[in-house]
């Protein structure tokens, strides 16, 4: 076939293709954007499975990340433990689920758990204020925030228990989706 790919096994690479939004192609392309992030700790053969992460000091300087307010949040939701660094199956699910080819429904799970800062399946006001805050990137008082958090629960909370679901989050960005960036 004249195809001196190497980096990944047949198999490897279909597997790849059916568990994110890419091509081949696009798999290779962000394989090599992954293994330029750490040259000297990512191989250039995965066919033996290395058990590597880039850590999220790096993660976090690329283009698409750099001026995200989420980018950390981004990186611990995806990474295999929580803490950002990632092995180069969380980088390739971070960039499908942020591909234009990713169905809203599925931005719309992360963008809850990104936006779940303490990780308890539910948005508090808490959580609310953090993500706010950064939504508007600190450029409201933090009594237009509270305002801001109110209005949000006082509209979106389905069943009033105080916090958000996943299910009302997902009615309320169907009304909002500035909410899914
Ligand atoms: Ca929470
Ligand atoms: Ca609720």
């Amino acid at each position: 076939m004249g195809n001196k790919q190497t980096v990944f096994t047949h198999e490897q690479l279909e597997a790849y293709q059916d568990c994110t939004f890419f091509t081949r192609k696009e798999i290779m392309r962000l394989f090599y954007r992954y293994q330029d992030l750490a040259p000297q700790l990512v191989p250039l053969d995965y066919t033996s499975c290395p058990d590597v992460k880039v850590p999220y000091e790096l993660i976090g300087s690329m283009p698409e990340l750099k001026d995200n307010p989420f980018r950390q949040r981004i990186a611990q939701v995806f990474s295999e433990d929580g803490d950002g660094h990632m092995t180069l199956d969380n980088f390739l699910d971070m960039f499908s689920v942020m591909s234009e080819m990713a169905p809203r429904d599925l931005k719309a799970y992360y963008a809850f758990k990104i936006y779940d800062f303490n990780n308890d399946d539910y948005i508090c006001a808490w959580d609310l204020e953090q993500t706010v805050t950064k939504l508007t990137r600190g450029e409201l008082s933090t009594e237009e925030v509270s305002l801001i958090c109110e209005k949000v629960l006082d509209e979106a909370d389905g069943d009033h228990d105080g916090r958000l679901s996943l299910e009302d989050f997902q009615n309320m960005i169907l009304r909002a989706p500035d909410f899914l960036r």
